[in-house]
């Protein structure tokens, strides 16, 4: 049976992978963790800062984990305030993530990555392979960890497997310290009747995905057979892209009321403008049959009626 800790359970991903990780394996096989105490306690919940490796292993040890999932990390806006300290989380996490795995022989370990590995040599759309020279210290980071991870499996068979997330879009939990946040801000406005200020130029086009899609991308990349893999560092995950007037035009044929400027944060407009605006993710869907579902029309219309149950 397998007994899954997740790392970073409260965080925008983590919501909603744990609860359909605990759907699938059962409330008792999901270990949720995090830094602080999750809103609402769903299942067993342990605190855990990464950080410490030995509380990292007692855990392990008492519900003799057998997968990790680890999802805590700082972003790419929020990173640049404290390159050092990102480094150290991003980085040093990872690390007592993968010598727990080797050490305890742990069945498989999930890491992800993001468009913020690629830069601007990377070609558009990118490519699996290709050059990349990413601009902040959350796209170094996890460049590294997937090239760890790569290292790891081949060096001491650790079965880790990890993808490369565009821009997330979400009504549970909200992002914090990215550069795709607006796409998920921009739906809050709308919802809540009031003008929405859009901090990257109208024309910054960037891959975005719905949450479900994500969440099935990992479930499925996980339960994949090892065989049927070709890398173990991220694997390029696409479903749409959009800019910010698109995405504006999109929300606007439900609520026509919606207003939007741009006030330009120059940090992340750079950050944008570093990032691939699509990615190639051909060998995801030759390797593990990989296919989105939403794209920027049904996304919109699922966030809108998600949201407007959740404020009614
Ligand atoms: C960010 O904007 O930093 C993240 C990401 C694309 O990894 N959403």
């Amino acid at each position: 049976m397998e007994k899954i800790l997740i790392i970073g359970a409260n965080g925008q991903l983590g919501t909603e992978l744990s609860a359909a990780l605990q759907q699938k394996y059962g409330q008792n096989a999901i270990i949720r963790s995090d830094i602080r105490k999750p809103q609402e306690e769903v299942g067993i919940f342990e605190m855990l800062n990464v950080l410490d490796a030995d509380a990292l292993l007692s855990i392990v040890k008492k519900y003799e984990i057998t997968q990790i999932y680890h999802l805590a990390a700082i972003l790419s806006a929020k990173g640049e305030e404290n390159p050092i300290q990102t480094w150290n989380i991003n980085m040093n996490g990872l690390l007592n993530v993968l010598e727990v795995a080797r050490h305890e022989k742990l069945n498989k370990v999930y890491y992800p990555s993001s468009i913020a590995v690629f830069g601007t040599t990377t070609p558009s759309p990118a490519p699996q392979y290709t050059s990349m020279n990413p601009s902040t210290i959350y796209g170094i980071s996890k460049r590294a960890g997937e090239q760890w991870c790569e290292y790891y499996f081949n060096k001491y068979g650790v079965d880790v497997r990890s993808l490369r997330y565009p821009g997330l879009i979400s009504y549970k939990t909200p992002p914090g310290g990215g550069t795709t946040d607006y796409a998920v801000d921009i739906f809050y406005k709308a919802v809540e009747g009031e003008h929405f200020s859009c901090f990257l130029s109208e024309n910054t086009r960037l891959p975005m995905m719905y949450m479900p899609d994500a969440v099935r991308a990992t479930m499925e990349l996980m339960e994949a057979p090892k065989e049927s893999l070709s890398t173990h560092e991220g694997y390029n995950l696409n479903a749409f892209d959009c800019t910010p007037k698109e995405l504006y035009h999109e929300i606007k044929k439900h609520v026509p009321n919606l207003e939007i400027s741009y006030k330009i944060d120059e940090l992340r407009q750079s950050i944008a403008d570093s990032w691939s605006d699509t990615m190639n993710d051909d060998i995801a869907r030759q390797d593990w049959n990989w296919n989105h579902k939403f794209d920027m029309e049904s996304t919109t219309k699922e966030m809108l009626a998600n949201l407007k149950k959740k404020f009614a």
